[in-house]
């Protein structure tokens, strides 16, 4: 590249990235994307117990520090976490073993969260690779729109409860892969990875509402929990974990190697699942932002308030209380990612993608690192920003790459290649 196209691309950039910055702060002048405007802030150390003695011993970790800090985040961000446990039954309501051209197994199953009720159901739909020897590694997450929107595949059955149309698209045969580009569902299979996924709103529609009809209203007396006592991101969470539920009854799949992935608002929540049930063995976090990986006590992009005024069901009423004093919270994000540890955990931005705060994501994966340390796991690795496109890390890693907010092939083949590096 010459030196006049370097320039041009570099002028191009910045014109680029300060429209980015207009827009957002035009958007909400509270979302401030000028690194030289964050104010001071302290992070609370994630091994400093609440008598002020410093975690030294994996065994303290576990028995005293993570359950506190668990505790904190239910009481002040993601609500309580029913550990009631609930009996799944489920259907197979369709297997095809020669499912895009031969290479995989489709399977579409309707798991059921209530012992004797056929009405409260999550629809999975699952690609398997028919190349490997063996039950299947899984990568396991939440779609926005439908599984049909998931792969341009006839077979896959149309939701049943995507009432939501104004957000998620129309529910019928135009629907079927619009959002195969965040399912590079033939590269995963190639890897000898399966694919599991279903839609979010199966378990809450993704609205202020939702709640009415989800199950926090439809399960609260089985898990013996009030819908206010926890969000839709806490619901979404334990949905997840019932599909797991599922994965460990399936021959076909390892339920030793279960990922559990998600795309910003998911993302947020692959992480409360993450740090929730530990069967998951590998959590990734893509571009997960506020309440997600980004550092609520740093001020850039997305801030407390802002998310609990646009989404104020995903977190609990106590969340709100820390909307003009972010100081006062008991914790901060990198407290969550190290109560993933010693699991490995993927956390992933975009140059574009202010509103997730790729800084505030990076230092919170960094800062984790002292719990994963001290189980004789490396983190980042190093406080340097990686520069486009260089993952870093170890059993956390990070990347950032360029473009907008999503998630694509690029992220993908970084979660392939980290999660054949971990279940090797
Ligand atoms: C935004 C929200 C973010 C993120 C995103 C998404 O509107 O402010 O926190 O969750 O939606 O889920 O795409």
């Amino acid at each position: 590249m010459t030196l006049k196209k370097n320039t041009l691309l570099l002028v191009g950039l910045a014109i680029a990235s300060l429209k980015s910055m207009t827009a957002l702060s035009q958007i909400n002048p509270d979302a401030n994307t000028d690194e030289a405007k964050v104010r001071p802030y302290t992070l609370p150390d994630p091994l400093m117990m609440a008598d002020g003695e410093k975690v030294t011993s994996v065994v303290q970790w576990q028995k005293i520090q993570r359950p506190y800090l668990y505790h904190l985040f239910e009481e002040n961000v993601y609500g309580h976490y029913p550990k009631t446990p609930v009996a799944i039954h489920y259907k197979i309501r369709e297997t095809d073993r020669n499912a895009l051209n031969g290479t995989a197994t489709r399977k579409q199953v309707r798991i059921f969260l209530k012992r004797g009720d056929n009405s409260v159901f999550v629809d999975v739909l699952m690609y398997l690779p028919n190349h490997i020897k063996g039950p299947a590694p899984v990568f396991l997450g939440y779609n926005f729109s439908g599984n049909a929107t998931v792969q341009p595949d006839k077979a896959i059955f149309l939701s049943d409860r995507l009432a939501f149309p104004e957000f998620t698209g129309p529910n019928n045969d135009a629907s079927r892969g619009t959002n195969s580009s965040r399912w590079p569902v033939k590269e995963i299979i190639g890897a000898g990875f399966g694919v599991v996924t279903a839609y979010n709103g199966d378990i809450e529609l993704d609205k202020p509402d939702g709640w009415k009809t989800g199950i926090r209203t439809t399960m609260k007396d089985v898990l013996k929990i009030q819908p206010e006592e926890w969000g839709a991101i806490g619901a979404w969470a334990w949905g997840v974990s019932r599909i797991m539920d599922y994965l460990e009854k399936d021959k076909d799949v390892n339920a030793k190697e279960v990922a559990v992935i998600g795309h910003s608002r998911l993302g947020k929540t692959s992480l409360w699942a993450g740090a929730s049930d530990p069967r998951f063995s590998i959590i990734i976090a893509n571009e997960s932002g506020e309440g997600g990986a980004a550092l609520s006590k740093r001020w850039f992009g997305e801030t407390v308030k802002i998310i609990n005024t646009s989404f104020p069901y995903w977190f609990v009423d106590a969340y709100k209380k820390y909307n003009d004093n972010t100081d006062a919270l008991p914790l901060d994000q990198h407290e969550l990612l190290a109560l993933i540890a010693p699991r490995p955990l993927y956390v992933s931005s975009a140059s574009e993608d202010l509103w997730a705060d790729p800084k505030g994501q990076f230092l919170s994966a960094l800062h984790a690192g002292p719990v994963y340390e001290l189980f004789g796991k490396k983190g980042i690795g190093t406080g340097e920003e990686p520069p486009l496109f260089h993952p870093v890390g170890s059993t956390i890693q990070y990347h950032i790459r360029e473009g907008k907010h999503d998630i694509n092939l690029y992220d993908w083949q970084q979660f392939i290649r980290f999660a054949k590096e971990k279940w090797k």
